[in-house]
Order: C-alpha cells, then sequence, then structure tokens
C-alpha cells in the first residue's frame, strides 16, 4: 500500500522530471510467467531481426502473446493509475525489448508524436511509456538512462531529432556508434530498477539504454498508455481514434475482456491531428 503523500510526489516528478519509479509493482510469481512467455517470443525471431534492430535488441509487440494481456491491464497498475489521479487510462501498444549479452548501446530518443499540436509545449501530460524491467539493471548490463525535464524544455539533443527520424533503419542498426544519440549527454541520469519495479514516464522525455556488458540478456516490457484519454484535446483523440495508432492483429485468444476497458474510443467528427515527431521551435 503507497501513501497518498508518496504517490502526490512520484504524480509532481512525473509533471516536473518527465518520470518517476514506482517500487515492486510485480510479484515473483508475474516476474517468472513473463519471463517465461518474453523468451519464447524472443526465441522466434531470426537473425535478421536482432541485426536490424540492434540498438534495441530486439522489439517484439506484446500483442502476439495474450499471456501479455493480464500485464495491460494488470490490477497493481491500474490502481497506481488510480492513485496517480487517472480512473480511465487507455492502452495504446507495447513491446517486449531484450539486449543480448554485449548488445550495444539504445539510441537517445523521445516517444511523443502529437508535436503538431499546441498542447505538446505545456506541462498538461498526455502519453506515458510504463516500463517493467524483468531483471534487476546496472549501467553493467543496460540500465535505462534519462533526462530530467527534457520533455519540457529544449535540450541539445532535439537537433538530432529530424536527421534520426528520417533515418530510423540505421540508427536501429548502430551504423555509427559515435553519433551524439549514442553518447552521453548532458543532464542524463542513469535510472537502474529491481526486476518488477514500474518506470512511468512522459513519452517526450528524452531516453536510452546503457549497452548490456553482462552474459545475461536483459529484457524490458515497455507498454504506452494515455492516462487521461478522454481530457486530451479533440484533434489528438481524433488521431489516435484512428486505426494506424490501434493494437495490430490480436491473436484468436486474446482475453479481450481485459483490455476492452482500455481501448481508446473516438466517435466525433474532428479532422485527426496529423502526427509529427518533430518539436518545433516552441520548445524552449
Ligand atoms: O531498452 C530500454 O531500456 C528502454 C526501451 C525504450 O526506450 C523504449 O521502450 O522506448
Amino acid at each position: 500500500m503507497i501513501s497518498n503523500e508518496v504517490m502526490t510526489t512520484k504524480m509532481e516528478q512525473i509533471i516536473q522530471d518527465g518520470y518517476c519509479v514506482i517500487e515492486e509493482i510485480l510479484d515473483s510469481k508475474m516476474i517468472k510467467k513473463l519471463r517465461l512467455v518474453s523468451d519464447s517470443m524472443i526465441d522466434q525471431q531470426d537473425e535478421t531481426h536482432f541485426i536490424e534492430h540492434a540498438s534495441q535488441g530486439c522489439i517484439i509487440s506484446v500483442t502476439k502473446h495474450p499471456f501479455m494481456a493480464k500485464l495491460i491491464a494488470y490490477p497493481r497498475t491500474l490502481k497506481i493509475f488510480t492513485d496517480l489521479g487517472f480512473d480511465d487510462p487507455k492502452f495504446m501498444s507495447g513491446y517486449v525489448i531484450s539486449k543480448p549479452p554485449e548488445g550495444p548501446p539504445l539510441r537517445w530518443h523521445q516517444d511523443g508524436f502529437w508535436w503538431n499540436h499546441p498542447v505538446s509545449y505545456t506541462a498538461q501530460t498526455q502519453q506515458w511509456f510504463l516500463m517493467y524491467y524483468l531483471v534487476d539493471t546496472t549501467r553493467e548490463n543496460g540500465c535505462l538512462r534519462v533526462i530530467p525535464g527534457s520533455h519540457l524544455k529544449r535540450h541539445a539533443l532535439h537537433e538530432h531529432i529530424p536527421e534520426y527520424e528520417n533515418n530510423i533503419k540505421q540508427f536501429n542498426r548502430v551504423e555509427e556508434l559515435n553519433h551524439p544519440l549514442f553518447q552521453k549527454a548532458e543532464g542524463e541520469v542513469d535510472v537502474p530498477v529491481k526486476a518488477g519495479d514500474l518506470v512511468i514516464g512522459d513519452a517526450r522525455l528524452f531516453h536510452s539504454a546503457y549497452s548490456n556488458q553482462s552474459k545475461a540478456w536483459r529484457t524490458v516490457l515497455t507498454l504506452w498508455y494515455w492516462p487521461d484519454f478522454n481530457a486530451m484535446p479533440e484533434p489528438i483523440r481524433a488521431m489516435i481514434g484512428s486505426n494506424r495508432h490501434r493494437p495490430a492483429e490480436l491473436p484468436e485468444s486474446w482475453p479481450h475482456q481485459l483490455t476492452d476497458p482500455l481501448t481508446t474510443e473516438y466517435q466525433g467528427n474532428t479532422k485527426p491531428l496529423k502526427s509529427s515527431r518533430f518539436p518545433t521551435q516552441e520548445l524552449k
């Protein structure tokens, strides 16, 4: 049970720093099962996948395995949303991301794609990533690193976003490890966690991960949610309500009853916002 005071502090951290860590969310049985499921998904990837996604290691949609519905609608996490002030969150998408031993770093990036809308330049948080690492992480095995405040304030790395977005395949293959997007960045902090902790981050936050210098795989499950979908600007809801940002085709055995309440619905006629991953000069 986490006190109201602690949750208020966590919410302030999400607004100001762009992220927070909430400890011990997944129980050991759930972690064990998620490891088995993730490993089976990773085992199905061919060699090309690991070459094409060297920066992430491997990246597979969670919608490929029905057990992942239990994580998407994990009751303790839904309670965290409520305790943070959001009792009707919606799910967007999620991935199993796993770094093999000796895997290179993950490039600095941000996940926001509604920079065409003025709300992107305010502290009003729209989209969150929720990350569950399935092993304890350290700098040695490739823990997360973030640049606190970079969701609200321009950072030198923002200059590289157009180059990155136009050459994602090359960055994913880690063709140029000396590029600033793979280097130490001003203001960065490490986010080492224990297996089963929950990292919540504003999608606009710059984040990356160290290389994995250990002998074991380092897996994270990243899920994206809209904490307050129904309060979001209508053109953004119209954009998300369209098929493009809906979970991919689901397996037949998918337990829809778990995830249906977390699905976005948009019935209005407002013109959908054109998505953009490029912050403009409005970001000061
Ligand atoms: O691999 C990691 O530690 C972070 C993954 C990530 O950045 C993401 O899922 O957006």
